[in-house]
């Protein structure tokens, strides 16, 4: 019984890695808040910045990994509409990221068959910024594997916001009355729209709260929380969320 959900490791010539061995009951949708960057630099005497750096690095492994257990769609909280707040050295660096990751990884994505897409406020995104996400975004529109959904200048409230005018513009236009908006109305007009609901949310860096992220899709999801801080994240334990994920669905699924 519990063999069965043991992380076993196995060796190979370049690295010891882990395996999933219990591929039932897997979360469809994974979302991160890759917290901890900062707080990683620090505790090294190193700028924020150095934990940024080292936090991206990251992203590749995790999506492989996911990638290749077979998960759906990786939702990852990046930059919050909060995160505009940050001394200005601090936001120009961090809006370089999207441009310095994908010009390594775009060729990766391609070939992995890794589709991306966006989820956020386009709005005073730099051009540099928007110009290479939409660029991944059209060069990996035809793959068919890994969803990878980059929350960027993301925001609940602001989402909810926008979809309660837009619904309120269409009551006005005629293309929708008032008695015909319900749950899977309001759905539609969220960022995620045509994404399903996570089914397991992962927050490093010890903080236990929502800040702000996917208030409406993650109504019932499973969260997994970890002391780790994004840097020192490792597919051991992206897999053992999924564990946990799989175990307690396993529980659900017995009653
Ligand atoms: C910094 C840890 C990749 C979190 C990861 C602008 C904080 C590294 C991207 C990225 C950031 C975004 C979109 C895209 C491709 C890559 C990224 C930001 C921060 C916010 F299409 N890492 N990364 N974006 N960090």
């Amino acid at each position: 019984m519990l063999e069965k959900f043991t992380n076993w490791k196995v060796k190979n010539e370049e690295n010891t890695q882990s395996v999933l061995t219990n591929t039932e009951n897997l979360p469809k949708h994974i979302a991160i808040i890759m917290d901890g960057n900062g707080r990683w630099a620090k505790k090294r005497g190193l700028p924020r910045i150095a934990g940024h750096r080292e936090g991206m690095s990251v992203i590749n492994k995790i999506v492989k990994k996911a990638n290749d257990i077979g998960i759906e769609t990786l939702t990852l909280y990046a930059f919050s509409t909060e995160n505009w707040k940050r001394p200005k050295n601090e936001v120009d660096f961090l809006l370089r990221l999207p441009e310095r990751f994908l010009s390594i990884e775009l060729p990766k994505l391609v070939k992995e068959n890794v589709k991306v897409r966006l989820m956020g406020s386009k709005e005073n995104l730099p051009a540099h910024t928007l110009k290479a996400v939409e660029t991944a975004i059209n060069e990996t529109k035809d793959n068919t594997g890994l969803v990878l959904n980059f929350a960027l200048n993301y925001g609940s409230r602001f989402e909810i916001v926008k979809a309660v005018q837009q619904v309120v513009k269409d009551v006005e236009d005629g293309k929708l009355t008032v008695d015909e908006i319900m749950e899977e109305t309001i759905e539609q007009y969220l960022m995620t729209d045509t994404l399903r609901d996570p089914d397991l949310l992962i927050r490093t860096s010890g903080e236990i709260r929502l800040s702000n992220f996917m208030l409406w899709q993650l109504a019932y999801t499973e969260f997994w929380f970890t002391d780790v801080l994004w840097p020192d994240f490792t597919e051991e334990h992206f897999l053992e969320a999924i564990q946990v994920y799989q175990r307690r669905a396993r529980r659900y699924g017995g009653v």
